[in-house]
């Protein structure tokens, strides 16, 4: 298999049509900053180190409980789906490795997968459970939950899945298993919350006793969907308690969609990585509280004062290692482009959270001029740093406008020959 999917000749001939504005913008940002006394180099190192996982279901298009609408040479299988990961990777240069759903992402020999992985420059990161969807087979059904099902047998498949995915996991070089469940209730009086809780802890014990010594677990919250009445982790507080009980190879897992409106994220973030707690994330954006919308598609902000905190926490020396994924449907757009763009927005976060200055907020603080404290964060999330994350891609080998150079290439049209559409598909979101 070829570990060059779009041709590096085009790639370069279409950064030599851009090659010299994105010289003057750098330069001229590098002049901006250098008066606030920011080294333009140093970001840079910082933000070419930087990146985030894709999910392997990502590159599949999303839908709705209402309708699918699939895209043109979906890919059939996770081969297919590393190859486009590989294509995302390979013009934007932000996300060099892959999050595994199992059973979504089965295949026979898990050795020629990570081979396949290697060859396009890919490592895998967390892998990902299912047990919110009955599989071909399963004796036991989850409509009624997993883990905390009241069936011990039910459970017991759950926790035996889970530790099937650790093993998989181990084969391709993982060090995580993140865990999302869907149990919960549609119906006041349907559930006993608190021995529903009980028996979710019981079960994610036994798949914790099961983790190699240098993996960590996981455990990611959602407020509602499938159950609309009650989730068992329903909240950052739940995931909380529970990885508190677990141990400490257990930690909290933010995925920004999973929050009722208005909740202040970036106040969890702080929060968990006080408690040393905090796992990582899935990206993405959302209106009304789920995970649907495209990372920064609508509250660009908001992601940005997720980075401030974890910059201002490493900044401050606070050891903790937090893992960055995408995690979000794309229905109406090509699930490339959407990804390549949510990679770099996330990159863009990051980057600008890097030109907070952090010793005038810390005094602005301390002296309660929220005034000054908030004009200093916008500050630095209103920095246009696009000829820096420009010249980062450049200096990977990476493509100036990452989707620009995708749509010339044709990928798309390409691989919708080779790939004939099938019904179903394995897109959609956790
Ligand atoms: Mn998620």
């Amino acid at each position: 298999m070829s570990t060059n999917l779009i041709d590096a000749g085009a790639i370069a001939a279409h950064n030599d049509t851009l090659l010299s504005q994105v010289g003057s913008d750098y330069a001229h940002l590098g002049e901006q900053l250098g008066r606030r006394g920011i080294d333009i180099e140093r970001v840079r190192a910082r933000v070419a180190a930087f990146g985030v996982a894709i999910p392997s279901w990502g590159v599949g298009t999303g839908g709705t409980r209402f309708a699918r609408f699939p895209g043109q040479g979906e890919p059939r299988h996770v081969f297919d789906k590393l190859q486009d990961c590989a294509v995302i990777q390979q013009l934007a240069r932000a996300t060099p490795t892959v999050s595994l759903h199992i059973p979504w992402d089965r295949c026979t020999d898990w050795s020629e997968l990570r081979q396949t992985a290697s060859s396009h420059g890919l490592a895998f990161d967390a892998i990902n459970s299912n047990t919110f969807s009955d599989q071909k087979d399963q004796a036991h059904s989850y409509k009624f939950g997993s883990l905390s099902h009241t069936d011990a047998a039910t459970r017991a498949q759950a926790v035996a899945h889970n530790i099937d995915c650790i093993e998989i996991g181990r084969a391709l070089g993982s060090k995580a298993l993140t865990v999302w469940v869907g149990d919960g209730s549609n119906f006041p009086g349907q559930q006993h919350f608190r021995r529903a809780f009980d028996r979710y802890l019981d079960s994610a014990q036994q798949i914790y006793a099961a983790l190699p010594g240098d993996w960590r677990m996981m455990l990611e919250h959602k407020i509602c969907e499938p159950a609309f009445y009650s989730t068992v982790i329903q909240d950052w507080g739940s995931s909380f308690l529970a990885a508190q009980t677990l141990g400490p190879k257990a930690q909290c897992l933010v995925d920004l969609g999973h929050h009722a409106p208005n909740v202040n994220i970036e106040l969890i973030v702080a929060r968990l990585i006080a408690a040393g707690k905090l796992a990582g994330f899935h990206f993405n954006d959302s209106k009304y509280g789920d995970d649907d919308l495209d990372a920064g598609s609508v509250s660009p902000y908001r992601l940005f004062l997720v980075f401030n905190e974890l910059v201002a926490a490493a900044h401050e020396g606070v050891a903790f290692d937090p893992a960055y994924m995408l995690d979000q449907s794309h229905n109406v757009t090509d699930p490339i482009e959407s990804l390549m763009t949510s990679a770099v927005q996330v990159q863009r976060s990051f980057a600008q959270a890097l030109l907070v200055d952090r010793a005038a907020l810390d005094a602005a603080q301390d002296a309660n001029d929220a005034m000054t404290a908030t004009h200093l964060l916008k500050a630095a999330f209103q920095t246009d740093v696009t000829p820096l994350l420009q010249r980062v891609r450049l200096e990977a080998g990476g493509a100036i406008d990452p989707v620009a150079a995708y749509r010339a290439s044709g990928y798309r049209q390409r691989v919708a020959v080779q790939r004939p559409a099938v019904a179903g598909g394995s897109g959609g979101i956790v």
